[in-house]
């Protein structure tokens, strides 16, 4: 049985978790936060990032969520998300590495860095001018999803693909945190609405983070 190192807000991990439930992979997720990291983890990996997933019966360990997909895209058929032609497939990989860098750094890391590690690490309140930016940046992504679903069925093309799921992943976490306002981003908002009723999406909206309460309308997949 495969073993995810992960926390419920790792937005990497969430990634993951969307390719392996839609690709059919069983796995069991082994609690862990960067932050306190076990002496197994920094064995595991010695950089502390999360995710990570590991084989005991393959002896195998898989670090960073891209190549932890892209394994799963080598060696199972079912659920595939990195499709069609080379052309195709390199958009798929161009907007994922987007969500997965740009969306990440200038949305979900400050909202985690904010709203989470302060709270349960640091014991500092939030700066305000950080969430502030976080939220004015959010704006940019999601005016970015409105165009992309404005010009083709989903995120990089005619089919669902990585790049959807990493998308969602990133901003589950952000909405999460309070951080998704969709007013003015009917395209993206009904976007994300088809991605939150997928099956695969249901265990994370179920999750909780101790100590960081999610607002009403996170798990509501009409909202
Ligand atoms: N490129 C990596 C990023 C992993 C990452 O940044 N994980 C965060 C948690 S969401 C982490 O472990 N941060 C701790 C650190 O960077 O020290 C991936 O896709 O897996």
């Amino acid at each position: 049985m495969w073993q995810l190192f992960a926390f419920p807000l790792c937005p990497f991990s969430r990634k993951v978790r969307l390719a392996l439930a839609e690709k059919g992979v069983a796995y069991e997720i082994v609690p862990q936060f960067p932050w306190e990291a076990s002496d197994l983890f920094y064995a595991l990996n010695p950089a502390a990032r999360t995710p990570v997933l590991r084989h005991e019966g393959k002896d195998l360990t898989l670090i960073d969520s891209q190549a932890i997909c892209e394994y799963f895209e080598e060696t199972v058929e079912r659920g595939r998300l990195i499709l069609g032609p080379a052309g195709d497939r390199a958009e798929i990989r161009r907007l994922t590495a987007l969500f997965d860098e740009s969306f990440f750094a200038d949305v979900t890391h400050p909202l985690l860095h904010e709203k989470v590690k302060k709270r349960l690490v640091l014991g500092q309140p939030p700066d305000s001018a950080a969430l502030r930016t976080a939220m004015r940046l959010v704006h940019e992504h999601l005016d970015y999803i409105d165009w992309l679903i404005d010009t083709r069925r989903w995120v990089a093309g005619a089919q669902l693909s990585l790049a959807d799921f990493a998308a969602a992943a990133q901003i589950s976490v952000a909405d999460y945190l309070g951080g998704i306002d969709w007013t003015g981003h009917e395209e993206a908002h009904g976007w994300y609405r088809v991605m939150k009723s997928r099956p695969s999406f249901r265990p994370l909206l179920a999750e909780k983070m101790e100590g960081v309460p999610a607002p009403s309308h996170y798990a509501d997949v009409n909202a």
